[in-house]
């Protein structure tokens, strides 16, 4: 079938168009697009037009993978002025997600009649950019300034219901859409059959814009795209269509060739790109997960539970004790609760979530379960112990799963006589809400039970990254580097307002003492209890010690390395302590420069990356990425640590570390010889 054809209806033409997966609007959709109008629109037999695409979706948007190509004629801006010049009505039926230019292709028709299941939205902030294709300037002329400014800076989609609401759709299809849309193509009034909508105006007290800009300012920080979206709607406002078109114009073309946009479009492709394993694809079986089974009831625990009931999949929660279960279970039904009193559930799906959850103190219950999660205590030999208690009781083929962050997974599946349905399943906290999952294999792990872990993260709607196994994985391996770089930074002389300071403006959401006062500092403490000294830099983590020795155990006792009162200010203990800790250590003390200290951090985690691939724990630079963006909030708008390190330039980074290892010694800093080979090659 051609990517786009017409047949006409009678009176109708209908254009279809198919160009799997997604309908994305690659050039071949906007040369035949623009052929098939031109000729239904001369049509005398035509009175009418509609839109219509093959397959999951309407136009998914323009096509990702053209970005940064030469452009090629016809442009989307040139095939939406072809449109805007259609004497004809012209209407779009709408299924799937119809997106960015997709959805620009909708807004240029007179009319939208969408599927019940529609969902439309301009995610163009996603990819760092802004609406190329009119969005900025069609849509507030349609639904308002401060509709639009959501919809476009927020990114996110509206559904078909959402959409009659705001007067984006003129009809809602529930049975036959093209059928509907032919009908209604058919019933439009003569004399207001074409309704363009970069004939409507639209106005807005100027102020409005920077309200707005403040408005977004936290969720925002750092980004471009958002505030050019707040300047392009503004000029919908003030001037006429064509200037806004053209200043729309202009702005796209500034973000497409920005680092942002590179960066964040990196992200979007490395997300996808992270589910391709070589010798697992479509044809690697999968095991059906119906019922889960979660052991330990803690934060962690809780947060695996929901994200399977959050599916409506069956979960057995296994606690120490009925009164452990039951506490499980409020904690459970609080973080359900706040998302009814957020809006973000109904009342009838916490109910239906809270049946699908059930206690049990019993291993036996566990035995019907398709997936086991352990989420118990971070010690090998609690672990080890569940494990041979599963081992008895799993039924054959279960996929028995531990949460650990940095144990040996290996280690934790001798315990059983499966190793091969042993996996690592590592959900980063709360286990809920972050969308990462780190699927790690062992020697043992067989191919179906790691498909079926990918399967299931796309289930949960999370993103999956593979792993090998070595001390804390790809996500706290990189992360122990930065934290080790934070710990010397402060006993060398930066404080540790500075450090968190020069991080947060990098663009991580908060500093690593922030961080670690938000998760725990004694749970680092215990962790870094067990290894050899050989493992870790003992400097580093010195001053954590002393500050859970002191009771400063971070926002759960009041105070760690800030004071949580009324305000978080900096425990004044700890300038003391880094002070003795520097003495103890021989380390001189001096003033440091936030240009180092931003340079120590990132570069421990790119040639910590570099390492993990050398040994084969991570399988591309794009994975790290992912890890790094989705696990600890990397700017999404530097692209990862990696993508990051290449924009850098990998010799720049080379020389770097280079002369990290000459000031701060070999152990750490000597070269991964994977970015030396790189960087000789760049
Ligand atoms: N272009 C090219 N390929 C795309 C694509 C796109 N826009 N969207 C998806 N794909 C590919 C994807 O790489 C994967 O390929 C397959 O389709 C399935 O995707 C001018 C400039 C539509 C919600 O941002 O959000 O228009 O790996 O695994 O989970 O103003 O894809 O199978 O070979 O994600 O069902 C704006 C991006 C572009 C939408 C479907 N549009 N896509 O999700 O499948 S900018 C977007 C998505 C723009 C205009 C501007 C999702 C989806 P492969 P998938 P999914």
């Amino acid at each position: 079938m051609p990517i786009v054809s017409a047949d006409i209806r009678d009176d109708i033409a209908v254009i279809t168009i198919d160009n799997p997966p997604v309908n994305a609007l690659s050039l071949a959709v906007r040369s035949g697009l623009s052929r098939e109008l031109a000729l239904v629109n001369s049509d005398d037999r035509v009175e009418a037009i509609v839109i219509v695409c093959a397959g999951r979706t309407f136009c998914a948007g323009a096509d990702i993978s053209e970005f940064g190509k030469p452009p090629m004629d016809p442009s989307l801006p040139d095939l939406m002025t072809e449109m805007d010049a259609i004497e004809k009505p012209l209407v779009a039926a709408m299924h799937g997600t119809a997106l960015g230019g997709g959805f620009e292709v909708a807004l240029c028709c007179h009319y939208r009649v969408m599927d019940t299941g529609t969902k439309v939205g301009l995610p163009e902030v996603n990819l760092g950019l802004i609406p190329g294709a009119g969005g900025t300037q069609r849509l507030p002329r349609l639904i308002g300034v401060n509709a639009a400014l959501d919809m476009i800076t927020g990114g996110k989609p509206i559904d078909a219901r959402k959409a009659v609401e705001l007067g984006v759709a003129d009809m809602l299809s529930a049975d036959d859409l093209l059928e509907d849309a032919i009908m209604f193509a058919r019933s439009l009034p003569p004399q207001d059959s074409v309704r363009r909508v970069s004939d409507l105006t639209v106005h807005a007290d100027s102020e409005i814009f920077d309200i707005y800009k403040q408005k977004i300012a936290k969720r925002a920080r750092g980004f471009l795209a958002p505030f050019t979206v707040i300047e392009a709607v503004k000029i919908a406002t003030e001037m006429p269509f064509e200037e806004g078109i053209d200043f729309e114009r202009e702005k796209f073309k500034e973000l497409v060739a920005s680092p942002q946009s590179k960066a964040q479009r990196h992200l979007f492709f490395a997300e996808r790109a992270a589910a391709k394993i070589p010798g697992i694809d479509r044809s690697t079986p999968t095991r059906a997960i119906n019922s889960v089974a979660v052991i330990g009831g803690g934060i962690m625990g809780c947060g695996i539970a929901i994200n399977f009931l959050n599916v409506g999949v069956p979960v057995t929660l296994l606690e120490v004790s009925s009164e452990a279960a039951d506490a499980a279970r409020e904690k459970i039904s609080k973080i359900y609760r706040s998302s009814v009193s957020k809006g973000r559930m109904t009342e009838e799906e916490l109910l239906t979530n809270l049946a699908n959850l059930s206690l049990s103190t019993e291993y036996e219950e566990l035995s019907g379960a398709d997936l086991i999660i352990e989420a118990v205590f971070e010690d090998m030999d609690v672990k080890k112990d569940v494990f041979a208690k599963l081992n008895a009781v799993a039924k054959p083929g279960a996929i028995l799963a531990t949460n650990t962050s940095f144990l040996d997974i290996n280690d934790i599946a001798s315990a059983t006589s499966r190793p091969e349905d042993v996996i690592g399943l590592h959900f980063f906290s709360p286990a809920h809400i972050m969308p990462l999952l780190e699927v790690v294999r062992t020697g043992d792990t067989s191919d179906d039970v790691i498909a079926s872990a990918f399967a299931l993260a796309k289930n949960i709607r999370k993103t999956p990254v593979l792993s090998g196994v070595c001390y804390g994985f790809i996500a706290n391996r990189m992360s122990s580097c930065y934290g080790r770089e934070v710990g010397l930074l402060q006993l060398e002389g930066a404080g540790v307002e500075q450090i968190d300071q020069v991080m947060y403006d990098f663009g991580m959401p908060m500093g690593m003492f922030t961080m670690l006062d938000m998760a725990g500092i004694d749970i680092g403490v215990m962790a870094r209890a067990k290894l050899s000294k050989d493992d870790y830099d003992e400097r580093a983590f010195a001053v954590h010690g002393a500050l859970v020795e002191r009771g400063h155990k971070g926002q759960k006792s009041g105070s760690g390395f800030y004071i949580y009162d009324d305000d978080k200010t900096l425990n004044s203990e700890v300038e003391t302590i880094a002070e003795e800790m520097a003495e103890k250590f021989g380390i001189e003390r001096r003033t440091v420069s936030d240009q180092e200290i931003e340079e120590r951090c990132v570069l421990a985690l790119v040639n910590e990356g570099y390492k993990i691939l050398e040994e084969g724990i991570a399988l591309k630079e794009s994975d790290i990425d992912v890890v790094f963006a989705l696990g600890f909030g990397f700017p999404r708008y530097k692209g990862g640590p990696m993508h990051y390190a290449r924009h850098l330039g990998l010799k720049n980074c080379l020389k770097n570390i280079e002369k990290y290892a000459n000031t701060q010694g070999e152990r750490w800093w000597t070269p991964s010889a994977l970015l030396v080979k790189l960087a000789a090659e760049e």
